[in-house]
């Protein structure tokens, strides 16, 4: 019995291998393919075992099995092929705990709230509901319609949730698998556009880096750290919910002399260190306390007035340079900045700052539209970041306030 269901998941293991045709975008198929890669890594020796037929050999993969269970419990991309690579892995795991009680211990919960969700996804028309990614969806005739990636502020998500993006940032910047693209996507920073392409640019390299985090865990997206609200207290981290907090949902605070090297939370001394490219030193921070932030009037008065140039260049200036500066050291050269996690906090920010005023200002016109060269290199025309809600690649993006 247990030989013809061995049989029956290699034929799928097979037949999915495939398939692709169900695939909706190269860089969807490249995430799906790498996913399986990985996922199916831990289970080679079970593979083995099922082309062998040899159950005694198949009892001793429990712990392999496991491994890709849980590898595949992450959701991380969107497309139908891992999805049936995941039904491989249940239905086998669930043969196994059924035969003989082979592997008793199998835990595929986690795994079957795919199957769960899925099956849920019929969904009530004109409400909203969440995919596997965690994007917000509109249902519409039975269907999802109009997914956002919804970016939260960073101090008011769960503990939990800061975490699990800081633990998520932190393996993408340090494990050998994705190492080589972390420092590449730092690099691109070296040279960067002046202020005409600061928005639009700037949008790209957000939405390039949070691409790359979705590879690894697709429910990530980078929060903003609204700091005009508590400006005041900027450089606090004692509070459980401050950025600077030393805790594991925080940054770390600031570095400590004679190097200013960060000694204390998820990226401190020992832990992490930037690319060789870019010195191989720890990260580091030299507050300035005297610097005083740009407040919570004062974003809301930037926001309203009509100018685009005006919104651009106080944007660049008093919110954007003056924060670079104020935290200093790693965050205050071109070259380093963006091996920083502040870094994308901070350009979430300034990027829901432009998404707000234009909300407020419809009317309003840019001269971005204009230009007829490529963003340095994006491989993107600025006019193709004009809004969030229609970016390349079909997505959207939205700010939790
Ligand atoms: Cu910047």
């Amino acid at each position: 019995m247990l030989y013809l269901h061995i049989v029956f998941f290699t034929g799928l293991f097979y037949q999915v291998q495939k398939s692709t045709s169900w695939v909706s975008s190269e860089e969807d198929l490249l995430c799906q393919v790498n996913v399986i890669r990985e996922c199916l890594d831990y289970s080679l020796g079970l593979l083995e075992a099922i082309e062998s037929g040899n159950e005694r050999l198949l009892m001793k993969e429990c712990d392999s099995l496991q491994a890709t269970i849980n590898c595949f419990s992450v959701p991380r991309c969107l497309g139908n092929l891992s999805h049936s690579y995941r039904y491989f892995a249940l239905t086998a795991a669930a043969t196994l705990k059924k035969s003989k009680n082979a592997c008793p211990n199998l835990d595929f919960e986690i795994l079957e709230r795919f199957f769960k969700k899925g099956s849920s996804m019929t969904c009530v028309d004109n409400t909203s509901v969440k995919d596997i990614c965690d994007r917000k969806c509109e249902c519409q005739d039975g269907g999802l319609a109009s997914c956002y990636r919804v970016r939260k502020e960073f101090t008011k998500m769960s503990l939990e949730e800061r975490t699990h993006y800081l633990k998520v940032f932190k393996l993408f910047a340090t494990d050998p698998r994705y190492i080589s693209e972390y420092e590449k996507i730092g690099k691109v920073h070296t040279v960067v556009p002046g202020k005409e392409l600061f928005f639009p640019w700037h949008r790209w390299y957000v939405l390039t880096f949070e691409n790359l985090l979705r590879q690894i865990d697709c429910r990530i997206t980078i929060p903003y750290w609204d700091w005009t609200k508590d400006a005041a207290h900027w450089t606090r981290g004692s509070e459980i919910e401050d950025v600077w907090n030393p805790g594991p949902h925080g940054l770390g605070g600031n570095g400590v002399s004679p190097f200013n090297c960060v000694m204390d939370g998820s990226f401190k001394k020992g832990e992490y260190s930037l690319p060789q490219s870019a010195g191989g030193n720890c990260l580091k921070r030299h507050f300035n306390y005297s610097c005083t932030l740009r407040n919570a009037e004062q974003a809301k008065e930037i926001i309203k007035q009509p100018s685009y140039t005006v919104l651009r260049d106080t944007i660049y200036n008093d919110f954007h340079q003056t924060y670079h500066q104020c935290v200093g050291a790693t965050l205050a050269f071109f070259k380093t900045a963006p091996y920083s996690p502040e870094f994308w906090l901070l350009h979430s920010f300034l990027d829901k700052l432009w998404v707000d005023w234009k909300k407020n200002n419809m009317d309003s016109k840019s001269d971005l539209t204009d230009i007829k060269y490529l963003m340095y290199e994006t491989g993107h025309y600025a006019w193709e970041y004009l809004d969030a809600d229609h970016l390349p690649g079909n997505v959207q993006v939205s700010y939790e306030e």
